[in-house]
């Protein structure tokens, strides 16, 4: 089955120089993207961006090095995509977090590249057995355009006769110097709930910093955020349209020893940006109604 997806790959895309296909150990797709601008590592299943590299720089997109590439798992760390729901399900603990997207089948779309720039578009495939959890006709795209910057688009068409309620986002996991030494600007005087201290509101003061478990959802905001990064001396812009909210995430010492993918050695390395929307912030989408999330990174030193 999944050497069959490997050999349509090759088949359908294979005459892209910038592109290449392989299988993981545990037999996923992969595909590679190599260009004088940078490179990248997509894997088919959840259309999960696992790394990406702007040429002259080292990792800006950052992949956990304790990732599990397995079937029916998100790997920890890239560009997971949170859709429909966001975090727990509102009413079952026994579905995933984050929603399914992330770990379900997807195909590669089309591919083309323009001035060594690549963009690739991704469809989520029928998702089996859904039915009774999301019985709606909705479809779920994403295009990535990898170039000096990288853009994501997460588009979401509601195709059914009747309203649809999503929450969603890209849970991008950014590589770091050190996270006790970067400083996020552009949320000042937002309001967050925050899920390290029981989900209590409160607002931002100034920029956010980490010295401990930092999970917040900060609401209400379409704002432009900078992460500023002493330790790489770099600076990410983290630009977005059609997002309300900025989920900023990095699970501190204690739960990263609990987490076997990532563990105290590899957390420090990365902070979680995720643009989407949520909570107060969830998408109502009527009849063929599209909704379109779209970001911007750009890293410079
Ligand atoms: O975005 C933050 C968050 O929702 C956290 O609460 C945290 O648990 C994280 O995502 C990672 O979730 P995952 O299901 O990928 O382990």
């Amino acid at each position: 089955m999944t050497s069959s997806e490997l050999a349509s790959c090759n088949a359908r895309f294979g005459d892209i120089r910038a592109l290449s296909f392989s299988e993981s150990d545990s037999g996923l797709v992969i595909v590679h993207v190599n260009t004088p601008l940078g490179r990248a590592r997509v894997l088919l299943q959840g259309a999960q961006l696992l790394d990406w590299r702007p040429t002259g720089q080292s990792d800006v997109v950052w992949l956990s090095p304790l990732a599990q590439i397995a079937a029916g798992k998100s790997p920890r760390g890239g560009v997971p995509i949170c859709w429909p729901w966001f975090g727990a399900h509102p009413s079952r603990a026994d579905l995933p977090a984050h929603g399914f997207a992330r770990s379900s089948p997807w195909e590669l779309a089309s591919a083309g590249v323009e001035d060594d720039q690549v963009q690739l578009t991704f469809c989520l495939l029928p998702v089996p057995d859904v039915s009774g959890v999301w019985p709606y006709r909705v479809s779920l795209e994403v295009s990535f355009t990898f170039g000096a910057s990288l853009s994501i688009e997460l588009r979401t068409r509601n195709s059914g006769g009747e309203p649809v309620q999503i929450s969603e986002a890209l849970h991008t996991y950014f590589a770091v110097g050190d996270v006790h030494d970067v400083r996020i600007e552009g949320l000042d005087g937002c309001t967050y709930i925050d899920k390290a201290d029981g989900g209590l509101r409160k607002q931002q003061s100034g920029l956010v910093t980490f010295d401990g478990e930092t999970d917040r959802a900060y609401l209400n905001t379409s704002r432009t955020c900078l992460l500023l990064d002493d330790g790489l001396k770099r600076k990410i812009t983290i630009e977005k349209q059609g997002s309300r909210s900025t989920i900023v995430w990095n699970p501190g010492i204690e739960k990263s020893r609990q987490m076997p993918d990532l563990g105290e050695s590899a957390y420090p390395g990365m902070v979680c940006i995720e643009s989407g929307n949520v909570v107060d912030d969830q998408i109502t989408l009527g009849p063929v109604e599209e909704h379109t999330l779209w970001v911007r990174y750009a890293s410079s030193l």
